[in-house]
């Protein structure tokens, strides 16, 4: 082949490069679309056919599928199936889908509302959350002061920080970013909440398994989430800061962005909450949270929408542990979850049982923390008078 051809080819390939570049990306989204919408339509007619009991399965009707299985998010481009893929994968969900990024709440609304206000019991489309409201944090008491039921006591909420994706949206780069940006800010924690964090990049693998025996750490490879694409590039940026007394710690990369946890022996709520907001407080000087007007502050799964607040005992009940429709009906009066002792889709380990508040959105931090320990003042009065 002569030089002079060779010439002519690459400055022809030059001219039309830009053209060739264009058609090249329109034919990959046209395949990952037509790729998207098969993998849509057999995950949904599986569902259908299936005996799930998720609320995705519950509210997923063929009008609500057909209205939305093209559309897509302006910022990132999510699809329907980046939203549900977790629970046409795992039938067994409670809710079955997730937002991979903010804008998801409002373009696939479709789904997520009637899903919102089944599983926040009654926040409707017409509904906007409360502003934030700690209230008084000195009117909520020790649960247990005679130490017989509860173990221990742990009230934690999500953050996602502005200006980032979800976890299916995010970049490698994105992790790692918020990874650094929350080492300074934990280097700045005083007093009470001043501490250390540990990587999982730089962790081994007894002290990983330790923290996580003892409740501090979260798991590792939840199914729903890897079929959600919450943990691509693991363990990059994900890690726990400790307080020196391992009462305050903070989750970063798991699920959301941030969990802000606190949490100690017994049942002393009040001090639990305390804590928390300080944190809260401390950690919200140096970053700036995603908060939607309608929904609060913003998460990854629509069941942590508002509060994000989960007020939790690990509590020992076994009369009335044994006695499941006296439960079930008490948690129902109080809007409790009732879980096993390592939290979502686990058993109870030796008789304890993790019990917290069902709802995060609709009311205010407050009222949440407030429900959570009228139920399981209850709770211990029913236990006690078996
Ligand atoms: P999610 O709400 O995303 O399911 P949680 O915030 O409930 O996650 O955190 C679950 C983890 O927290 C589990 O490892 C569980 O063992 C631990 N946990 C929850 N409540 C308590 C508690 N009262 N005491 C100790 N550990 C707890
Ligand atoms: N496991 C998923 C999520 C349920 C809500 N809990 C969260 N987000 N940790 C399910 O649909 O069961």
């Amino acid at each position: 082949m002569s030089l002079h051809f060779i010439k002519t080819l690459s400055k022809l390939f030059q001219h039309h490069k830009p053209k060739l570049k264009l058609r090249m990306a329109q034919d990959k989204r046209k395949c990952r679309q037509s790729c998207i919408t098969k993998a849509l339509s057999d995950g949904y007619d599986a569902l259908v056919a299936s005996d799930s009991k998720s609320l995705l399965k519950k509210y997923l009707t063929k009008e609500i599928f057909d209205e939305l299985k093209e559309k897509t998010t302006p910022t990132f481009g999510s699809t329907l199936w980046d939203c549900i893929q977790s629970g046409l994968m795992n039938f067994d969900s409670g809710v079955g889908i997730y937002a991979p990024d903010p804008e998801a709440y409002s373009v696939f609304a479709r789904i997520f509302d009637p899903i919102i206000e089944d599983y926040h019991i009654g926040f409707t489309s017409k509904d906007k959350h409360p502003p934030l409201d700690w209230g008084n944090v000195n009117s909520l008491s020790n649960l247990d002061p005679s130490n017989k039921f509860i173990i221990s006591t742990r009230v934690r909420c999500g953050r996602s920080i502005e200006g980032y994706p979800f976890n299916p949206c995010m970049t490698e780069n994105h992790y790692k970013e918020i990874e650094e940006k929350m080492m300074k800010v934990f280097e700045c924690l005083k007093g009470e909440l001043k501490g250390t964090y540990k990587p999982l990049t730089t962790m081994d693998k007894c002290e990983q398994e330790k923290l996580i025996d003892e409740h501090y750490l979260f798991k590792e490879g939840d199914r729903f989430l890897k079929a959600a694409k919450a943990c691509r590039f693991w363990p990059t940026g994900r890690g726990i800061f400790l307080n020196e007394n391992r009462t305050f710690l903070t989750w970063v990369n798991e699920e959301d962005h941030l969990r802000i946890i606190s949490m100690e022996p017994g049942g002393n709520l009040g001090n639990v909450y305390r804590r928390m907001i300080e944190g809260v407080n401390a950690i919200e000087q140096q970053m700036k949270f995603s908060r939607n007007e309608r929904f609060g502050f913003l998460t990854f799964c629509p069941s942590n929408l508002g509060t994000t607040v989960r007020a939790s005992v690990h509590i020992k009940v076994p009369k009335l542990s044994a006695d499941k429709n006296k439960m079930e009906s008490v948690a129902q009066k109080y809007h409790l979850q009732v879980r096993g002792t390592r939290g979502e889709h686990t058993e109870s380990e030796e008789g304890v049982y993790d019990i917290s508040n069902k709802r995060r959105l609709g009311l205010t931090e407050y009222q949440a923390l407030k429900e959570m320990q009228d139920g399981i003042i209850e709770i211990i009065k029913l236990e006690s008078s078996m």
